[in-house]
């Protein structure tokens, strides 16, 4: 069986993150793209150099024009312009949304057929203007923002009842990053609800809220040390996880940026949810009962990306 080709549109921190992860995992071979002459070339080239050291199979070349991505099963899009300290991630819509428009007319032509991740930022307006710039069907087009969120949920509730991630499963809703909503109920210790463990003394409300609002603010917090860019290796490792459940078609249930149509009563929005990814992409959208302070936390954060969608409409009203 000929190996998958996956396209990294966008060859910047989190790009070659992805190339060096999707080569060690043997997912496919990659094309990576971007603007920047040399630069997906010379990554590319570098990452295949270390094939023979890893022991992976898998070709890696770089490319400056879209039709270098003819073919490719996936996309991973992270082309854009990062956060910069003090820069929100609305700042970031215009300059972006350009980016998107052009990365969806590529796709477009060159992989019609792709199951595409979008990564830049603002995440749910972006992706929601790349499924229109693009025309691919909705359930092909999601966006990475859940698994990251709730990663970093997980990694912090482990280091705080000093037990491994593998036994800690969160679950979070909602957009990206500031508005995103923690369904702390739904989040758990070895299936063990988190309230459950505060009864238990492991752990105070007070913890977890501390907790809630650090992974609230996890991007920032990464941006802030790093002083130049944002975070790159658990982005990266998140998109990862969303390809290869297409890929293999794993069905793992995956909080993603998904393209809602009435479900959770939100009309042509993007705003993350759980999905289950197989290969015929989004296969499922996990719809549970949202009620009191979930579901006000809930309309608040679709109210934040309705109005990111709104101001796309505004900026480039052809792509309705
Ligand atoms: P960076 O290292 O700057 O890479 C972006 C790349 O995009 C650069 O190499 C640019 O040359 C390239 N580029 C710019 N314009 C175009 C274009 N028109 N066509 C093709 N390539 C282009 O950034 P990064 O890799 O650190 O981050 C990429 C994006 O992901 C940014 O928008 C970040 O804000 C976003 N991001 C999102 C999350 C989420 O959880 C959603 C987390 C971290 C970063």
């Amino acid at each position: 069986m000929a190996r998958d080709k996956i396209g990294l549109i966008g060859s910047g921190q989190i790009g070659g993150t992805l190339a060096h992860l999707i080569g060690l995992k043997e997912l496919g071979d990659v094309v990576m793209f971007d603007i920047a002459d040399g630069v997906p070339q010379g990554k590319s080239l570098d990452i295949a150099q270390s094939s023979p050291v890893e022991g992976f199979d898998a070709r890696l070349t770089g490319a400056n024009s879209y039709e270098a991505l003819e073919g490719a099963s996936v996309c991973i899009v992270t082309a854009g312009v990062p956060r910069k300290p003090g820069m929100s991630r609305d700042d970031l819509l215009g300059i972006n949304l350009k980016v998107m428009e052009q990365v969806g007319a590529g796709i477009r032509k060159y992989a019609p057929d792709a199951f595409v991740i979008c990564i830049t930022n603002p995440l749910d307006a972006m992706v929601w203007a790349l499924q229109k710039a693009s025309g691919l069907p909705a359930k092909k087009v999601v966006g990475m923002a859940g698994v990251l969120d709730s990663s970093r949920f997980r990694y912090f509730l482990a280091d705080e009842f000093n037990v491994s991630v593998e036994d800690v499963t969160a679950f979070v809703l909602g957009g990206h990053g500031d508005s995103m909503v923690p369904l702390v109920k739904y989040s758990t210790v070895a299936g063990i609800p988190l309230p459950d463990l505060v009864k238990m003394g492991w752990t105070s409300q007070a913890r977890i809220d501390e907790i809630v609002d650090r992974t609230r603010n996890g991007g920032a917090e990464i941006v802030n040390l790093l002083k130049t860019g944002s975070a790159f290796y658990a982005p990266a490792a998140s998109a990862i996880a969303m390809a290869e459940s297409f890929l293999r078609d794993k069905k793992r249930v995956l909080p993603c940026a998904a393209y809602l149509n009435g479900e959770f009563g939100v009309y042509d929005m993007y705003v993350g949810v759980p999905v289950v990814i197989g290969a015929k992409g989004v296969e499922r959208i996990v719809e549970i009962e949202l009620a009191g302070r979930d579901r006000e936390a809930f309309d608040k954060s679709v109210a934040a990306v309705q109005g990111l969608v709104d101001a796309c409409k505004k900026i480039a009203p052809d792509l309705l």
